[in-house]
Parts: C-alpha cells; sequence; structure tokens
C-alpha cells in the first residue's frame, strides 16, 4: 500500500471518531434540553426542542421548487432548513452546502415517507464499520433512499435535481453519518 494512502486512512479514521463524539455530545445536549422542558411542565415542548425549527422560504424559479440547506449555525449538526414544501410532481433543485465554521463532514439523503427511524436505526449501526461505511458514503443500502448527495467535506456542496414525489406526505431527509441523524434531519412536504 502506498504512504499517502495510510496518511489520508489515517486522516479519515481521527474524522471519524471526532464526528461521532461531536455528534454524542449534541445528541446529549438535545435529550437534556428536552427533558428540562418536560420536567418544566411545557407540555407542547417535544424532546427535540432544543433544535431551532426553520421552514425554507419558498423560493421558485418557474415551476422549480429552489431550495438551498446548511448544516445550521447554532448547532452545527443540524441543518438550517428543517421543513420545506413542493407540489407534488414539481421539479426540485436541492443544494446542500456544507458551509460550516464547524470541521464535520455531511451528508444529505432523502427517503420515503414514514422511514425516519429505521433511516436513523441503520446510520447508527454503521458505527461498527466505519471504514467500509466511509467508503460508500455513509448511504444507506435501503430500497428506502429516493435521493443522495454525497459525503460532503466543509465547503463542498452538492445540487440534487428530481422530481417530487407523485404522492403526498412528509419524505424525511437526514445526514446519515453515524450519530447525526437524529438531530440532523428535516422533512420535504409534498403537499
Ligand atoms: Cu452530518
Amino acid at each position: 500500500m502506498e504512504t499517502h494512502h495510510d496518511t489520508h486512512d489515517q486522516e479519515n479514521g481521527f474524522w471519524n471518531i471526532a464526528n461521532v463524539v461531536i455528534g454524542f455530545g449534541f445528541a446529549a445536549f438535545a435529550l437534556v434540553s428536552g427533558s428540562i422542558l418536560i420536567i418544566g411542565g411545557i407540555k407542547a415542548a417535544k424532546p427535540t426542542s432544543a433544535v431551532v425549527t426553520t421552514v425554507a422560504p419558498s423560493a421558485s424559479s418557474g415551476d422549480v421548487a429552489v431550495i438551498n440547506i446548511k448544516p445550521g449555525i447554532a448547532n452545527p449538526m443540524s441543518y438550517d432548513i428543517t421543513s420545506f414544501s413542493v407540489k407534488p410532481g414539481q421539479k426540485v433543485k436541492l443544494t446542500f452546502a456544507n458551509e460550516s465554521a464547524t470541521p464535520l463532514q455531511h451528508n444529505l439523503v432523502l427517503c420515503k415517507a414514514g422511514t425516519k427511524d429505521s433511516i436513523i436505526a441503520l446510520a447508527n449501526g454503521m458505527m461498527t464499520d466505519m471504514a467500509k461505511w466511509m467508503g460508500k458514503g455513509f448511504i444507506p443500502e435501503s430500497p428506502d433512499v429516493l435521493q443522495h448527495t454525497k459525503l460532503l467535506n466543509i465547503k463542498e456542496s452538492e445540487t440534487l435535481e428530481f422530481t417530487a414525489p407523485a404522492e403526498k406526505g412528509d419524505y424525511p431527509y437526514l445526514c446519515t453519518f453515524p450519530g447525526h441523524a437524529m438531530i440532523m434531519n428535516g422533512l420535504m412536504k409534498v403537499e
């Protein structure tokens, strides 16, 4: 094996571990914040209420829904847009730009309606073989995956161009880097 490959693998290994550690830090923070709100008797608060929900401004050029998503500013292990709406069969141009001060790798995986929990489980299960899944961009091997970016380093971006499903529903999108998906997710509402 060539030496520069070894170095690259070691760097990837470092970031794998760093990302997972940071991911669980944020997950723990969200859970604790949620618990405090519940103990405080705020009935409307959900356990994930530490994450600010942001609805995308409706930007459309012609009949194309143009959606631009980045990591959140307050929590770099979230998406800044956690919900957007498109029409059934509408053309969608969805850009995920990994523009963040925090050097974390992310992807964006759009999935079938109702599969959020199972995709989160698949993503977290990848932790047992980080090297294998790193090579696959942490994209789950599941028929529930509709669209996905590659694993994006900081400053990288990718645009997905696709036709929205004909069937109305809430289609989850998640970052499937292990440890991220519990918080780093959102919904594409086809309505
Ligand atoms: Cu991520």
